[in-house]
C-alpha cells in the first residue's frame, strides 16, 4: 500500500514494543556495587525521596564531584589589611547570594564575587538582554521577587539535599547513579550560579579537562537569539521546580563494553533484521515515547547546550534540563561507551531547529513512572564519529567503530526479547557530524538486529530517504539477509576506501 505521498512505511508504530507495556517487573531498589543511590529508596506516596544518608558527608577527592559546599573548597580573598588569605568559598557563595538581588546586574555581581578570576573574562550580555529586553518589566520583577529567591534557597540547601558524595562516572567503569529530581534541581541551581569549583579552567591539564563544563556562565554570554530561547527553557524549569518540587528520580548509567570479545563478530553474525517503522514525520522524543530514544551526542555529553549549539542533543537537554546534570559527572565518552539516562522529565515545549528553535511554553509531562519513581523515558547518549571528509566513513575500521558504538547503546545483555523496547532513532551522526544517512541507517539496523530490537526511524522530513530506507529493509528481509552477510557486502562495496 505505497504511494508517493506515504509519510511512513513498514510496521505501524503501534506494533513496536514500548515501556511500560513491555517492561519487566522491577525488584526492590537497593544499593549494589555498581549502584549509587543518593536517596532512601523507600517511597511513600507523593512524598519527595529523602536524601541518604541523613547528614552531609564531605569527600574532596578525584573520584567524586568536588562540591561547592565542601569545607575544603577554599578561595583566596584579599583581607582588609591587603594581605591575601584563603576563605571558605561556600561562605562566600552564601553571603553573596543572600544579598537582595533585584536585577541581572546584581546577579552578575554576586556570581563574580566568588569567581573573581573571571571578572574580566565572563560576560553576562545574554542574561542582561533577557531581563531587560525579552521579559517585560513586570515579568522581570516577578522573577527577581519570586523565582530567584527560590533558586538561591535551592542552591544553598545543597548540603542538606545532596548528602552523599557523588561519584564521577569515569571512563571504562560501569556504574549507575540514582538521584532524586530534587537533588538534580539543587545541583542545577548551583550550576546556574556557577558555584562548582575547578570547573572553570579551560586548560588541557586542568583537573576536569576530560569533563563537560557545568557552570552556566557560557549560557549568559553573547548576543545570539538562541541564548534567549535557551534561557526561557532554563528559567521555566526553575520556576516549575521551585513552585512544586518534583517527587521522582532519575538514573544515569555509564555503560562501557571494553572487552573485545563481548562485541559481536560482525562478519559471522547470523542475526536477521527485525521490524522497522520508517517515517518522514515525527520526532524521536514525541513519537518514540517508551522506546530507547537516541541522543545524537557529543562525546562530551550535552555538546553545546550551554554554548551556541542548538541541534538534536542540545534541544533535548533544553526541554529536559535534568539531563544537563550528566555533564557534572560524566567523563568524555570513549569509543566503547555510552550513557543511559532513565527518568528525565520534559518541562518545555519547542518548535523549530537550530536558528529557528523557539521555546513555545511549559510542557506537562504525563509519562508514567516506574517502581523506582523514574519517568518511563529512556535516553541513550551515543556519539557518532565526526566525519570532516565524507569518504572516511566507508573505511572498514570506521564502520566497525560505529557498529560497535550502536551495539553498546542498544545492548541489554540478557534481557529477554519480549522486554526490550524498540529503538527510536533517525539520522544519527548525519547532521553536524557529516555522516551518510543511508549508511548510518543500515549500521543502526544491523546493531538493532544483533540486539533483537525493532526500530522506529524518523527521517526528519526527508521523504526520499524514508522510501529508500524502507526499500533497503524490504530487500534485506525478503532475501533473509543476515547481518554477517551484510557486513561482508559492505566491506566489498567499500573496498576502494
Ligand atoms: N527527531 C528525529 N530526528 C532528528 C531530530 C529529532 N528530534 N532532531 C534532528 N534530527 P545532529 P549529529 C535529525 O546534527 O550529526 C550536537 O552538537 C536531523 O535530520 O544533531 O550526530 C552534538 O552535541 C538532523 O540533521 O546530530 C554533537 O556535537 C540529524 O537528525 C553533534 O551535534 C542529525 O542531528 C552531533 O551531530
Amino acid at each position: 500500500p505505497m504511494s508517493e505521498n506515504n509519510v511512513w512505511f513498514g510496521t505501524p508504530l503501534s506494533q513496536l514494543k514500548r515501556a511500560p507495556q513491555c517492561s519487566s517487573c522491577l525488584g526492590q531498589l537497593q544499593p549494589e556495587r555498581h549502584f549509587k543511590i543518593l536517596f532512601k529508596p523507600k517511597f511513600t506516596d507523593g512524598s519527595i525521596p529523602k536524601p541518604f544518608p541523613d547528614n552531609y558527608q564531605d569527600r574532596w577527592d578525584s573520584n567524586h564531584v568536588r562540591m561547592p559546599c565542601s569545607s575544603e573548597n577554599l578561595y583566596p580573598v584579599e583581607a582588609e589589611s591587603g594581605k591575601k588569605e584563603v576563605k571558605s568559598r561556600w561562605e562566600l557563595i552564601q553571603s553573596s547570594l543572600l544579598h537582595v538581588l533585584s536585577s541581572s546586574v546584581d546577579l552578575e555581581e554576586s556570581i563574580l564575587h566568588y569567581n573573581t578570576r573571571y571578572n574580566k573574562r565572563w560576560n553576562f550580555e545574554a542574561l542582561h538582554h533577557y531581563f531587560t529586553e525579552v521579559l517585560d518589566r513586570e515579568e522581570s520583577s516577578y522573577f527577581f521577587a519570586s523565582v530567584l529567591p527560590g533558586m538561591v534557597q535551592l542552591a544553598l540547601e545543597l548540603p542538606n539535599i545532596c548528602t552523599q558524595p557523588i561519584p564521577l562516572l569515569k571512563q571504562n567503569i560501569n556504574q549507575t547513579i540514582f538521584l532524586s529530581q530534587q537533588q538534580l534541581a539543587s545541583l542545577l541551581a548551583n550550576a546556574f550560579f556557577c558555584t562548582f569549583p575547578r570547573r572553570n579552567a579551560q586548560q588541557k591539564k586542568s583537573e576536569y579537562a576530560a569533563y563537560p563544563d557545568i557552570n552556566f556562565n557560557r549560557l549568559f554570554d553573547g548576543r545570539s537569539a538562541r541564548k534567549q530561547e535557551k534561557l526561557k527553557c532554563i528559567i521555566n524549569y526553575f520556576r516549575r521546580v521551585i513552585t512544586k518540587t518534583p517527587c521522582g528520580t532519575v538514573s544515569f548509567t555509564r555503560r562501557s563494553i571494553h572487552s573485545a570479545d563481548t562485541y559481536p563478530n560482525w562478519e559471522q553474525s547470523q542475526a536477521k533484521f527485525g521490524k522497522l517503522h520508517v517515517s518522514s514525520v515525527g520526532k524521536i522524543e514525541t513519537e518514540g515515547t517508551g522506546m530507547l530514544q537516541l541522543d545524537f551526542a557529543n562525546s562530551s555529553v550535552g555538546g553545546g547546550v550551554l554554548g551556541q549549539g542548538c541541534v538534536q542533543e542540545e534541544i533535548r537537554f533544553l526541554i529536559c534540563p535534568e539531563l544537563i546534570v550528566s555533564r557534572l559527572f560524566t567523563e568524555v565518552l570513549g569509543k566503547h561507551e555510552c550513557l543511559i539516562i532513565k527518568g528525565a522529565e520534559q518541562y518545555n515545549s519547542y518548535s523549530g531547529y537550530a536558528n529557528s528553535f523557539r521555546w513555545t511554553g511549559n510542557h506537562a509531562d504525563k509519562t508514567p513512572r516506574d517502581k523506582w519513581r523514574r519517568r518511563e523515558t529512556e535516553i541513550v547518549a551515543l556519539d557518532a564519529l565526526h566525519f570532516r571528509q565524507a569518504e572516511q566513513q566507508y573505511q572498514p575500521e570506521k564502520m566497525k567503530r560505529e557498529l560497535n558504538k550502536a551495539f553498546c547503546g542498544f545492548n541489554e545483555n540478557d534481557k529477554p526479547e519480549a522486554h526490550v523496547p524498540a529503538v527510536a532513532t533517525g539520522n544519527w551522526g548525519c547532521g553536524a557530524f557529516g555522516g551518510n544517512p543511508r549508511l548510518k541507517a543500515l549500521i543502526q539496523l544491523m546493531a538493532a538486529a544483533e540486539t533483537k530490537r525493532d526500530v522506529a526511524y524518523f527521517t526528519f522530513h526527508d521523504k526520499t530517504l524514508c522510501q529508500d530506507i524502507h526499500n533497503m529493509h524490504v530487500f534485506l528481509q525478503s532475501q533473509e539477509v543476515s547481518v554477517g552477510w551484510c557486513k561482508h557486502a559492505m566491506k566489498q562495496a567499500t573496498s576502494l576506501y
